[in-house]
């Protein structure tokens, strides 16, 4: 930790006692639960550091953007399109908390009964112990869960917020609502940061944040290989990773990896066993530094394959047309792509359930895990839909709920038992 880091905590309002607790905290779980792993890859050693300087270098890059001139945007949801925020000069970030640290300060403010993903990201804003959320201009939310957007209304006590909205349903009026709130966000960001989008701007930013996403789906392909060439730990945290560092060298790093998967592929070379039951991982995100399922899997002799999840295919799946021209036609091909994001906030939402069958059979699982926080009602409900067609199909599930909190105890009797059972 340099002295330059602390002046620029500092600056930026951080509560510097509760921030140095935190930063403590983190190095031994990722020595524990990253560092202990065997045979990774050497691609990972970028996102080792990444995370080893979480609150370093990537926030003085920002402020010195912040300095030039420029905007930082935080968001909480792969639905608010980054492509408009870089086609404006501005540079998202988001800012979706795994942590149980900032937990109790939320729960001054915001219900206890409220899911820990929205706890977390707002008790970092509470608490002022996330660097991000102090270095950003403006925070964009969304109409998602209602936790979310009444946990928005709050937050603009303490900063600016835009929240836009996005339907519930998937029809033609849903879909000319949306792309209404594509107009409109042009106009919030171009305001925000003084700088006109223009078709080439949009184009570029466009192309950039496809590049991102083609890299991921290149990662997640690597995956479907047996033994899986990359454990599924390390890959969910490229995936996080993904959501705060810069595109053009997130973009790099994860087609470095990518290499070096490929190659390990060819020589058939994996972190695990090719025996391990492979396992796909579905439902609420799980933003960094959650950990806990993966890790807990991983040691009970799974691998983790796949995330259909926000963070995971949700986030990269699709891409936006490159081919658009005007104005016009460019916000409708963002507009369209972000509707085919199959968050449980829709419905109907059978499209998410076809998701993760042809999830499962791509990647050839044993066994899917749904993964649902607590309080979070519309992917508890969603996953009864989800248990019914994967019963009929003769996937084995485990339904799981859980918090940030430290149920590993429980939660790895129910794993070991599930394993056991697929193993069978
Ligand atoms: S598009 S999943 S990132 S809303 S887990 S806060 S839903 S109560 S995060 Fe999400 Fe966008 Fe949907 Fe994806 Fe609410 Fe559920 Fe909490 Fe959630």
């Amino acid at each position: 930790m340099t002295t330059d880091n602390r002046e620029m905590w500092r600056e930026l309002g951080i509560d510097l006692k509760q921030h140095d607790l935190l930063m403590n905290a983190l190095p031994p779980v990722y020595k524990e639960m990253y560092l202990s792993q065997k045979n990774r890859p050497k691609g990972m050693e970028f996102f080792d550091f990444v995370v080893g300087d979480i609150h370093g270098i990537r926030v003085r890059e920002l402020r010195q953007h912040a300095k030039d001139g420029g905007k930082v945007v935080a968001t909480y949801c792969v639905f608010v399109p980054d492509e408009i925020i870089l086609a404006a000069g501005a540079v998202p970030v988001g800012l979706c908390a795994g942590t149980s640290f900032s937990i109790s300060v939320a729960e001054q403010v915001l219900p206890r009964n409220t899911c820990d993903l929205i706890k977390s990201s707002f008790g970092f804003k509470l608490g002022r112990t996330c660097p991000y959320v102090q270095a950003s201009h403006l925070i964009v939310g969304e109409t998602t869960c209602d936790g979310k957007k009444k946990m928005f209304e709050i937050l603009s006590e303490y900063q600016p917020v835009h929240v836009m909205e996005v339907p519930n349903k998937k029809n033609r009026v849903s879909r000319e609502l949306w792309l209404s709130e594509m107009v409109a966000f042009k106009g919030i960001v171009e305001k925000l940061t003084g700088n006109k989008i223009t078709e080439e701007k949009l184009a570029q930013a466009i192309k950039l944040v496809n590049g991102k996403r083609r890299a991921l789906q290149r990662l997640y392909h690597a995956r479907k290989a047996s033994p899986p060439p990359i454990s599924g730990k390390d890959a969910l945290l490229v995936t996080q990773v993904s959501f705060y560092d810069d595109v053009a060298r997130d973009t790099q790093q994860i087609n470095a990896l990518c290499d070096e998967l490929e190659k390990r592929i060819a020589n058939k070379e994996g972190v695990f066993s090719p025996r391990a039951p492979r396992i796909l991982v579905s439902g609420c995100p799980m933003a960094i530094p959650n950990w806990k399922l993966h890790h807990l899997l991983e040691t009970s002799g799974a691998a983790v394959v796949c995330e259909e999840s926000c963070i995971g295919t949700r986030a990269f799946s699709d891409l936006v047309a490159e081919d658009k021209r005007t104005m016009d036609d460019q916000l409708e091909a963002i507009a369209d792509r972000y509707m085919q994001i199959h968050c449980a906030c829709f419905t109907p939402n059978a499209e998410r359930i076809e998701d993760i069958m042809r999830l499962a059979k791509e990647y050839k699982v044993d066994g899917v895990v749904h993964y649902n926080l607590l309080f979070c009602h519309t992917y508890a409900t969603e996953a009864v839909s989800v248990a019914k067609t994967l019963e009929k199909e003769g996937i084995p599930l485990l339904r799981l709920e859980t918090d940030y909190g430290d149920d590993s105890g429980q939660l790895r009797t129910r794993i070991d038992a599930f394993l056991e059972m697929i193993r069978e």
